[in-house]
């Protein structure tokens, strides 16, 4: 790799936002401060940032190729101007790392993995090529399932090195049938919010893998094979599984469960902190809520009694205030924000779940999805508060 010499040189990182919360320095692993997610769009700048090794550099953009291989007739070698050349796509898309609020489960049993609040998700506009164009380029036809030459996984490796794969590439690989599926809008993406994607998010060309958990996203792409079988890399061998409660360290199994691919319902209030001091009248109860596999959010109830009582928020998919409920679900790859506005008692647990187009609801309790590498935790999103002026009086 041009400039760095391995899997923990960490001298040439980009320059990052100060507000970001650092989880891990090296590899660089942050998020922003939830209000952060309260605008559709999420800005680069607080999108949070997942890594497994150090960011690599591509200086020489011209000589900068992919390698398009495996099981295919005629593998081919493609510069950022000829992928810039086929048609151009937008999609709105969330990212969603699969260990997004791993830190809330960790507390109920210890798991293993970086700690992160409610903010290992962001919704970005991605523009590229598709990946089912590309794979044309190659003989690949479009809605397929099977390569000419037998191959059935498009595998993505990237350019960066890290120590799960023993100092060689992250790597992941989707089904081809997803991949060749234009309404899958699997996209090779060279730009993040209208700006030649950055360092951090996977400069020059990354993958998108909309619904999907983010790990499948891969970043710094560098080759891409077509295998018969599934990648057979770390990541998706030994890492993003989802196990049941009862596996632990000593009786885990990997090969038992498959890798993770869709997300599941999610939301998270990120107008208020856990614990959080509120004055006295309304309190706004605002946040994200998104679906997997190209599903919408159908509902978002919000409860201020602790889950007694239920009131339906208002949605939206632009970020416009006052929320419509008319514009939901233009874009199915994307979240939706929801809002309420409520009268709190003196001391509460406000709570969020959201419920996807299918009906699938966010389970209640993290113990019920607790898994030992603490990835998915969708549990009912919960806030304490209370009213400052009840503070106030206890303290006399
Ligand atoms: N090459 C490469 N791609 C990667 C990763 C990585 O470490 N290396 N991390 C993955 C994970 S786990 C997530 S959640 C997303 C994070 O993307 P972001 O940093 O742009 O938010 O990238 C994915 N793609
Ligand atoms: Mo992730």
């Amino acid at each position: 790799m041009p400039g760095l010499t391995g899997p923990s040189d960490y001298s040439k990182e980009p320059p990052r936002h100060p507000s970001l919360k650092i989880n891990s320095k090296e590899p660089f692993n942050a998020e922003p401060h939830r209000t952060a997610l309260l605008s559709y769009i999420t800005p680069v700048d607080f999108f949070y940032k997942r890594n497994h090794g150090p960011i690599p550099i591509v200086d020489d953009i011209e000589s900068y190729r992919v390698s398009i291989g495996g099981l295919v007739k005629n593998p081919l070698e493609i510069s950022i101007s000829e992928i810039r050349k086929l048609p151009k796509y937008n999609v709105i898309a969330t990212l969603q790392c699969a260990g997004n609020r791993r830190t809330e489960m960790s507390k109920t049993r210890k798991v293993r993995g970086v700690g992160w609040d409610v903010a290992a998700v962001g919704n970005a506009k991605w523009g590229g090529a598709k990946l089912a164009d590309v794979l044309e380029l190659v003989g690949i036809s479009k809605n397929t399932s099977s390569s000419p030459l037998g191959g059935k996984h498009v595998e993505f490796i990237s350019i960066d090195k890290c120590k799960e794969e023993n100092g060689g590439p992250y790597k992941a690989s989707i089904p081809l049938r997803q991949a060749t599926n234009p309404e899958a809008d699997v996209l090779l993406a060279y730009e993040m919010n209208g700006e030649t994607l950055n360092r951090d998010h996977g400069y020059p060309l990354r993958v998108i893998v909309p619904g999907v958990i983010g790990a499948r996203s891969v970043k710094w792409l560098d080759r891409i094979s077509i295998i018969e079988e599934e990648c057979q890399g770390f990541f998706m061998q030994k890492d993003y599984k989802m196990f049941p409660p009862s596996v632990n360290w000593d009786n885990i199994d990997w090969s038992s469960r498959k890798a993770q691919m869709d997300f599941p319902v999610q939301s998270a209030i990120c107008s208020l902190e856990d614990v959080d001091f509120v004055k006295p009248g309304k309190v706004t109860v605002a946040g994200y809520a998104v679906a997997g596999g190209g599903r919408g959010i159908e509902r978002v109830d919000i409860s201020v009694d602790g889950g007694k009582t239920w009131i339906e928020a208002q949605r939206c998919q632009t970020g416009n205030i006052p929320y419509q409920s008319d514009d939901l679900n233009n874009d199915k790859w994307a979240w939706v924000l929801f809002k309420a506005v409520v009268d709190v008692p003196e001391r509460t647990v406000i709570i969020a779940k959201a419920v996807d187009t299918a009906s699938n609801v966010q389970p209640e309790n993290v113990e019920v999805v607790w898994n030992l590498r603490g990835i998915l935790n969708t549990s009912w999103h919960k806030v304490q508060v209370r009213r400052a002026s009840q503070v106030a009086i206890s303290n006399l």
